[in-house]
């Protein structure tokens, strides 16, 4: 019988929520995630399905190694049970900064309140050190120094989170778990298998590319190793360098004698638009921004913000790959200056028709945070540089520098049909922008300007004369680098925050990535096209999710030098980053049982087999990636039954039938798992449906530790018992908007179930209703009511 034919006949629902990351025990939202697959895994059971409902523990990352870092420091200084903390903390104030002791949650009054009170208390908690936070998460004192071991928080959450859905009543099947990393054997020979194949279908690839890294952690930081900045990625920049010619008297003054005479000093502009290089007629610095003087080499140095200077350091422009600095100390900075007293210097700019040189000139409007700091200045083409040169020179003496600097000519650059052949002049006297303080019609302007000029604009000058813009626009700029008058920047489009704490740069960095985007258009598709005609996503917001995300998408480094996981096979310095290996674990839960029987992998499963017999060829066999043969019995040493029976389990539960997860994985977990089945298994395996969940609120309002609106699925059983829970959580939501957990509601319910029992239990005792057969009127009206309410369910339960 065939794997459809067997499903056939045994009808099966296998769903999953993502395992969850065990820095911790399960909180309200995992909870309702979690109840998602719970309910929809008991409707199935109801329907007389076959169900599977399993869960494994995530624990590959940096998080849990960066805490238990963190801990070996608290115990170095303070002792294994840090009573040197308030010696050491002078006053022994610090006694009382210490976060209530962690028993007392639960031996509250189930029917009382805590949140403000928690909430006042959370507040005048500064959690400065680990071991603090340790606490607060309800760990006793005596035992936070075994956290400094990474392994032990793999011994110590699992358990609790099992005795929590436990107590919730969910019906999964534990047989099933696994902790993720080289921790369990298996799974490291299951993801070993899985970055090989990958590897040998070309969609894991090495090569140098921007990425943003945290110089503290030494590594590149993705997504999930960030506090602030998810979804954030490189942007880049044409750095052009701009050559000062005649400082003005205030900044010769300050440099004076810093730099070599005969050195050059670059003003570096970071600019999207190298192809309007020609109609530079100034260059903008920020006047009451600080600027720096970094040398670059011998005879070079560069005007740019130290937070740009910084970023430069990770791109090659101060130090060597090999050597990237760790302290922002380390930058080569000869002085630091105000914007104000660049002012007046004469500079050259490469392409400028003016070819004497333009001057600096302040602009208020520039952003500390974004580029060099430094903005090239193309009246012809950019609105706030026409809006910015017409201020400055009406404004002249008020700005304190002279009217000409500010009235060189403007030559037309690109011809545009809709806005001539000065677009920025063009739009600003179209949409009567007086002053560039008017900094929403400029934005908007800006994009109007940016999109005809890209899409519609041909140059009216220079090498590429006559050509589209969109051609042009690469070919300056690789002429411009070829010179040496210009050279890549890239920095993160927006703040990144580490797990560590770092603020992040971009690096330019040679490195293992997974080919995710358009630089392999066929693989895309194959997953758009799946997604589009194959898979059940519940809510257009969730298709639209996966559409945009699939268009965005790119390149995704998995390899990660930090942290726990699974080695890279063919690079073992490396380890698998944490959202690379939890790709398709769905397909290892089919199998869990047969290999091994506790998390660790370390006492055997059902059939006996020993890690190391899980080579490469005996997963591809069971995924349906290969027949059996006599070889693979020989060089595995597992037996054909057991080979046959393994790859049945698969056949049988696979494809899965639904993943759930809140929706802020839909731009990568949940995109990632689609690429990866797509990319491993055949067609007929490829999951067939996704569900996300909106964020879960708690009593109306963001669940969030710091302001104590926070509860753990642990303290709402207690609370309120599983029942109850199980209704609150029912009633929280279904759609892709924010849920709500009510404690109100779990309270009502906890009555209504009270009462509930109360009159089926008089009811029973009742010892006037009829006995006998069912065949009145009533009878019938009763069946009927029945069958409408179980009707109902069904609807309800299917939606
Ligand atoms: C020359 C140029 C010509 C530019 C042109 C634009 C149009 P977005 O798209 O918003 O990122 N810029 C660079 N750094 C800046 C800063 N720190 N503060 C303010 N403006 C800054 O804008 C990128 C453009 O904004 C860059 O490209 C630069 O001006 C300016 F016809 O360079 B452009």
């Amino acid at each position: 019988m065939s794997g459809a034919e067997l499903r056939k006949k045994y009808p099966r629902f296998n769903g999953v929520f993502a395992y969850p990351y065990m820095n911790g025990t399960l909180h309200a939202g995992h909870s309702f995630t979690a109840s998602k697959v719970e309910f929809t895994a008991g409707f199935a059971r109801m329907q007389g399905k076959r169900v599977l409902f399993p869960l494994g523990f995530h624990c590959t990352g940096m998080p849990i190694k960066a805490c238990a870092d963190k801990l070996t420091e608290d115990v170095r200084k303070f002792g294994k049970n840090f009573k040197r903390y308030e010696a050491e903390e002078e006053g022994g104030s610090k006694q009382a900064d210490l976060p209530p002791a962690p028993t007392q949650e639960t031996q509250e009054d189930v029917t009382k309140f805590t949140s403000n009170k928690s909430k006042a208390s959370a507040k005048t908690v500064k959690l400065k050190y680990q071991f603090q936070i340790m606490l607060a998460l309800g760990i006793p004192k005596e035992e936070i120094h075994k956290f400094a071991d990474a392994n032990y928080w793999l011994e110590y959450f699992p358990p609790l989170v099992k005795r929590d859905l436990n107590n919730l009543g969910a019906r999964i099947d534990w047989r099933r778990s696994v902790v993720t990393t080289d921790a369990n054997l298996y799974y490291g020979a299951f993801v070993r298998w899985q970055m090989n194949r990958l590897k040998e279908l070309d969609k894991v690839q090495y090569g140098v590319r921007y990425t943003v890294y945290s110089p503290k952690d030494g590594q590149p930081c993705m997504d999930h190793d960030r506090t602030e900045g998810e979804g954030v990625g490189p942007q880049d920049y044409t750095a052009l360098k701009i050559k000062v010619k005649d400082w003005s008297p205030k900044a010769a003054e300050l440099i004076q004698g810093k730099i070599p005479e005969k050195a050059n000093v670059y003003f570096v502009a970071a600019t999207l638009r190298p192809e309007t290089m020609y109609g530079q007629t100034c260059c903008f610095v920020g006047p009451k921004i600080t600027y720096g003087i970094f040398k670059a080499s011998e005879g070079e140095f560069y005007v740019v913000t130290k937070r740009a200077a910084w970023n430069m350091a990770f791109q090659g422009t101060f130090f060597n790959s090999d050597h990237f600095p760790s302290k922002i100390e380390e930058l080569p900075t000869v002085v630091e200056l105000p914007g104000s007293a660049f002012v007046g210097t004469l500079a050259v700019a490469p392409l400028s028709i003016h070819t004497r040189g333009v001057r600096i000139l302040p602009m208020d409007s520039v952003v500390e945070t974004k580029g060099t700091g430094v903005v090239t200045s193309v009246p012809s083409d950019s609105p706030d540089d026409y809006a910015t040169v017409t201020d400055l020179a009406k404004k002249a003496e008020y700005y304190g520098i002279k009217k000409e600097w500010a009235e060189l000519e403007i030559p037309p650059i690109i011809k545009t049909p809709s806005y001539g052949n000065l677009t920025a002049k063009f739009l600003v006297e179209k949409m009567k922008i007086n002053s560039p303080k008017d900094t929403k019609q400029l934005a908007e302007a800006k994009d109007l300007a940016y999109k005809e000029g890209y899409y519609k604009g041909t140059m009216l000058i220079g090498d590429f004369k006559g050509q589209p813009v969109e051609a042009a626009k690469p070919k300056v700029k690789e002429a411009l680098i070829k010179s040496g008058e210009a050279f890549e920047y890239a920095e993160p489009n927006g703040h990144v925050v580490s797990r560590s704490g770092d603020e992040c740069v971009v690096a330019y960095l040679g490195q293992w990535f997974l080919n995710y985007g358009e630089n392999d258009p066929e693989w895309r598709q194959q997953v758009l096209d799946h997604m589009e005609t194959d898979m059940e996503l519940y809510t257009s917001e969730t298709r639209h999710g996966f559409e945009k995300n699939l268009y965005w998408l790119n390149r995704w480094a998995c390899a990660r030098t930090y942290g726990l996981g699974s080695k890279l096979p063919w690079d073992p310095k490396f380890l698998v980053e944490s959202l690379s290996d939890s790709t398709i674990y769905m397909a290892y839960y089919a199998i869990a049982h047969l290999l091994h029987s506790n998390n660790f992998g370390t006492e055997p499963g059902l059939l006996k087999i020993k890690p190391e017999q899980m080579i490469d060829e005996v997963w591809d066999y069971i995924y349906c990636r290969r027949e059996i043969s006599d070889e693979l019995i020989k060089q595995s040493g597992i037996k054909k039954a057991d080979l046959e029976f393994l790859r049945r389990e698969f056949e049988y539960w696979y494809p899965l039938d639904v993943n759930i997860s809140g929706k802020d994985l839909i731009p990568n977990h949940l995109t990632f798992f689609l690429y990866i089945h797509v990319a491993l298994f055949p067609k007929e395996f490829w999951p067939r449906g996704v569900r996300a969940n909106g964020h879960l609120l708690l009593n109306g309002e963001k669940m969030s530790k710091s302001t104590g609106n926070f509860l753990t699925l642990n303290d709402a059983v207690t609370k309120y018992g599983a029942d109850a829970c199980r209704v609150a959580l029912a009633d929280a939501g279904d759609g892709v908007e924010d849920a709500n957990f009510e404690e109100s509601v779990a309270n009502q319910v906890i009555l209504r179930l009270y009462t509930l029992k109360e009159w089926c239990e008089e009811v029973v005792k009742e010892s006037t209703l009829r006995t006998g057969e069912s065949d009145n009127l009533w009878d019938q009206l009763f069946e009927n009511e029945i069958h409408s309410l179980v009707h109902e369910a069904y609807q309800h339960y299917e939606a």
